[in-house]
């Protein structure tokens, strides 16, 4: 145990009694059969130490563990051993089931959790059993100081949400993430379309796409640059397929028509909305414009205060395309710096800058916010992605997003 490596892993271990469904939690998590589930109480029996990818967190470690009601002496030793995994782990799922009492047991996990200052999230699992009151969730929000996540991995619902809570519960070193390069392995091929325009700056490239091109050579991977018109035989040219083609949005349907469909595709708006933010969350938020009716509240928010061009893009062409989509009027405010308006919860849809000006952090914070208030937000990027029509295909580096994108329902009212 002691030798796993930690690396940029986060470490996730999952606490709950036995047969709440944590093994199952796992499974649910990943999309695979990975960890054991059987009816019979006490399945899992030792500390399970599993690498796996979960989307948008991306590379962690899950920690299945015995459940901390085991009894007996082995039970006691068992209990003991779960324990010792919190001292190697960054976050704390703890499961509870709908109608199950709370007992000493689990307190006494989430107060060991909080005095490491460990991040804590308590899921309320098998929510399929029955329809769970209201003062269900108000209980635990009393008791444990946090609202619970609902779920039943048993039907897939509330992973989404779950996954969600985990990337906002991340801890702070977790926030150093890449642009592309963990998508890439050593010697792969990574090709950048930039289109040379009038809106090109004169005789250099933009910041996201010198900032690409360093993250790639940092991870040992190369990379082509090519314009939109070339590409086509920029990828001939090379002696193996690219693991990856990364194009400007605007030109987005000519890289889609000459990247052959195996290659992965994306835009530079996807990776930076992914680097800066939470991509699911935007993902969902997205998925919201489907929903707009005319004269519904739409907030446009930016993090600073620049001064705004004539055709701006969050000023002038987001709120046309927007109402060109919902095919009516809509009812645009705009926010500008650090706060957002006192009624945040009356929007239907926040569309947020990218965010090129403040940290990783302070942007998924910014997403919470909203998130809190029960409001969908999506950023620059992949709304223009979203209404472009190119979402799903500048997904393609991230299968499991398009697979959630089909999943996620989003409520705005
Ligand atoms: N109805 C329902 N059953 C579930 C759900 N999740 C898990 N189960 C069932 O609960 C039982 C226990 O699931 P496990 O995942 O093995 O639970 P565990 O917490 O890992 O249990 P131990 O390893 O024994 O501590 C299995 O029969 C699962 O099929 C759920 O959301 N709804
Ligand atoms: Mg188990």
């Amino acid at each position: 145990m002691e030798t796993t490596p930690r690396g940029n892993r986060l470490h996730i271990a999952i606490f709950g009694r036995r047969n709440v469904g944590k093994s199952s939690l796992i499974n649910a998590l990943t999309n695979q059969q990975i960890a054991l589930v059987s009816e019979v109480p006490g399945t899992t029996t030792d500390p399970v130490f599993k690498a796996m990818e979960i989307l948008p967190l991306g590379p962690v470690m899950i920690i299945d563990t015995a459940g901390i009601d085991d009894s007996g002496e082995l039970g006691a030793l068992r209990v003991q051993r779960s324990l010792e995994v919190l001292e190697q782990v960054d976050m704390v799922l703890l499961v509870l089931v709908t109608g199950n009492s709370i007992s000493e047991l689990e307190l006494e996990i989430a107060r060991r959790v909080q005095e490491k200052k460990l991040p804590l999230i308590v899921i309320l699992n098998k929510t399929d059993l029955r329809s769970v009151p209201a003062d269900e969730p108000a209980e635990i929000e009393e008791k444990f100081g946090l609202k619970p996540v609902m779920t039943s991995t048993l039907r897939r619902t509330g992973l989404a949400e779950l996954k969600m809570t985990m990337v906002r519960n991340a801890p702070v070193a977790w926030d150093e993430q890449t642009i592309v390069g963990d998508l890439l392995d050593p010697g792969d091929l990574a090709v950048l379309v930039v289109p040379i325009d009038l809106a090109a700056p004169k005789g250099r490239l933009i910041l996201p796409q010198v900032q690409t091109i360093r993250d790639i050579l940092d991870h040992d991977a190369m990379v082509y640059v090519a314009k939109e018109r070339e590409l086509k035989e920029c990828i001939a040219t090379l002696n193996r397929k690219p693991k990856i083609v990364i194009t400007d949005s605007q030109v987005f349907l000519k890289a889609d028509a000459d990247t052959p469909p195996e290659v992965l595709l994306t835009s530079f708006s996807i990776l930076f909305a992914r680097n800066k933010g939470d991509l699911l969350t935007l993902v969902a938020g997205a998925k919201a414009i489907a929903k707009l009716r005319p004269g519904d509240k739409v907030l446009i928010s930016e993090a600073c205060t620049h001064h705004s061009t004539e055709d701006d893009i969050g000023k002038v062409k987001i709120p046309r395309w927007l109402r060109q989509e919902v095919g009516g009027e809509l009812e645009f405010h705009f926010s500008n710096g650090n706060s957002f308006p006192a009624n945040l919860s009356e929007f239907k849809l926040v569309v947020h800058c990218g965010g090129c000006m403040i940290t990783r952090r302070e942007m998924l914070a910014r997403l919470a916010k909203v998130q809190e208030a029960g409001v969908p937000i999506v950023n620059y990027g992949v709304c223009i992605a979203y209404l472009m029509g190119i979402l799903r295909r500048a997904l393609s580096p991230f299968p499991a997003l398009q697979e959630m994108m089909d999943e996620i329902d989003v409520d705005i009212d």
